[in-house]
């Protein structure tokens, strides 16, 4: 029984990396999704695996208290978005994406960052 698992299993690979080809996911990030960084950085980008509709796709960046620290909305273009932000003190952020595939398929993620202090 164990052996048929392990089987279908692999059977059932090919088709899973597939299905996550097919949608846009978080490819990589300025700054790297849970780094710290020494210096405030003055906009974030993030790189998906699949080209993305712009009126469909947003990012916003949030302190530790919620509160929004990014300038608004997202330029978009082909498999980007990057917004910029206002100045960054020492602390811990978050990064909260929603993607809009040109597939038409939503994936959407969060990630933190942490900007050190001097
Ligand atoms: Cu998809």
């Amino acid at each position: 029984m164990r052996m048929l698992i392990i089987i279908v299993s692999l059977l059932l690979l090919p088709l899973a990396t597939t299905a996550v080809q097919a949608h846009a996911f978080l490819d990589h990030a300025t700054p790297l999704v849970g780094s710290t960084v020494p210096a405030a950085p003055h906009e974030v980008a993030l790189w998906f695996t699949q080209n993305l509709e712009p009126a469909f796709s947003s990012v916003e960046v949030t302190d530790a208290s919620g509160a929004r620290v990014d300038q608004g909305k997202a330029a978009v273009s082909a498999n980007t978005m990057r917004i910029g932000l206002k100045g960054l003190s020492p602390g811990t952020y978050r990064v909260r994406w929603h993607a809009l595939s040109v597939d038409t398929h939503t994936t959407e993620g969060s990630f933190t960052f942490h900007v050190g202090g001097p």
